[in-house]
């Protein structure tokens, strides 16, 4: 990163060492992931400026990555991380978006190998980034009416992984720690809107198989089967599977009675987003979902790619929170300190032993289980005195007072 560059925005204040502080001072003033509240989020500049890096990021768009003190997740210039594949169950993704199509996983055999031909044998013919279940095609691009719509699948994909230091658009948690994997599970067209178990079955079979260590789902649904809840059980719960990995599951903040699957299963391997909103508050409606490893993470006033080859959005909902948790914990998981733990390792030293016990706590709830508030998912147990994190605020007078 360069930091000479922000120094001469006129947008951008860049408080370095010192504003993000090592772990120890969490609780001192100027606590590094005091968010800003919305209204100041409306973007200050076009978001797709090419006169700036990242400009969401340096116009002081992006709170939702300063709040989880995201760009301590991203890898220091000496110690590359060791990437983390993210698979992202959804509809689709415009791959050739300018910030995500350097952050795919890619099968390599596939990417060097013939076309028509399944050069690695897994049974899927040039799956290079993922694959569509919903029309059995390599290609996972929206399809049909969700060519016309907002690509929800693009945006998550966006807020997993955007590029980092690329001169456009927005950056994000997961920018160095996470590499994304597309799957599409579900459509637009009348019954491919449905989660379909077979469907899901095939897709969470391939991802595990081909390395996915973070399965991230915004979607969730309320009727399952045997054999999907064998599914999940398996990847989510089972002690020694060889497709163990860590599932990071939506709760829905539109006053849904209950949080829908894959969140209400209590597997051990499931790390739940609870949305919060302005000011540490839980979103009103949020589900409740089953006690175990929930950690609230940002849902309101959050930027993520939309059309290719540049658009970018600006959207709310519990899903944001579901993929910025994904790439927040690829990026701490890729770290040289935790890249070597297995999934278990990871959740219990990490998520369980360290995320889920921060003195940040969100506002107490209004209903159970939420009475006494989640612990706030943050990268700040990644601070060290060796490294502190770089970020890019407007100065204060660009502000709105906060209500
Ligand atoms: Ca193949
Ligand atoms: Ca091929
Ligand atoms: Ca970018």
């Amino acid at each position: 990163m360069e930091l000479g560059g922000y120094y001469k925005s006129r947008l951008c204040l860049a408080l370095l060492s010192g504003w993000l502080a090592p772990a120890a001072a969490q609780q001192a003033p100027g606590f590094p992931c005091q968010p800003v509240t919305c209204s100041t989020l409306l973007p200050a500049t076009s978001v797709a400026d090419p006169g700036t890096n990242d400009c969401a990021y340096r116009a002081g768009n992006l709170w939702w990555v300063d709040y989880v003190a995201g760009s301590l997740a991203w890898s220091a210039r000496d110690k590359p991380a060791r990437p983390v594949t993210v698979a992202v169950f959804d509809d689709g993704a415009w791959i050739d978006h300018e910030d995500l199509r350097n952050q795919l996983w890619t099968n390599e055999a596939e990417a060097h190998g013939k076309e028509g031909v399944d050069d690695d044998g897994n049974g899927y013919v040039d799956d290079v980034h993922g694959w569509d279940f919903v029309d059995n095609s390599p290609d996972v691009a929206p399809k049909g009416a969700c060519r016309e719509r907002v690509s929800h699948g693009t945006l998550m994909a966006s807020l997993v992984a955007a590029e980092r230091n690329n001169h456009v658009g927005i950056a994000a948690p997961g920018s160095d720690g996470a590499r994304v994997m597309i799957l599409r599970i579900v459509g637009c067209d009348a019954d491919a809107t449905r989660v379909d178990p077979a469907r899901l079955i095939r897709a969470l079979e391939y991802a595990t198989h081909m390395g996915a260590r973070i399965l991230s789902f915004s979607a969730h649904w309320s009727v399952t089967t045997p054999e999907l809840d064998a599914a999940f059980r398996e990847i989510a719960d089972r002690p020694d599977s060889p497709v163990a990995a860590i599932v990071v599951a939506s709760v829905p903040n539109k006053g849904e009675p209950a949080a829908g699957y894959p969140a209400a299963y209590d597997f051990r391997r499931i790390v739940r987003a609870i949305p919060i909103g302005n000011d540490d508050e839980i979103s009103p409606g949020t589900s409740p979902a089953p006690a175990g490893l929930n950690l609230g993470a940002p849902s309101a006033c959050v930027i993520g790619a939309g059309r290719p080859p540049a658009q970018y959005r600006l959207e709310q909902g519990s899903s944001n929170s579901t993929a910025i948790l994904a790439g927040l914990l690829a990026g701490i998981w890729s770290s040289p300190r935790y890249d070597k733990l297995s999934p278990d390792e990871f959740l219990a030293g990490v998520v369980e032993g360290r995320m889920s016990k921060t003195a940040r706590h969100s506002k107490p709830g209004s209903r159970p289980p939420y009475l006494e508030g989640v612990p706030l998912a943050d990268a700040c147990l990644l601070a060290t005195e060796r490294r502190s994190a770089s970020v890019c605020r407007q100065p204060e007078a660009h502000r709105e007072a906060r209500p």
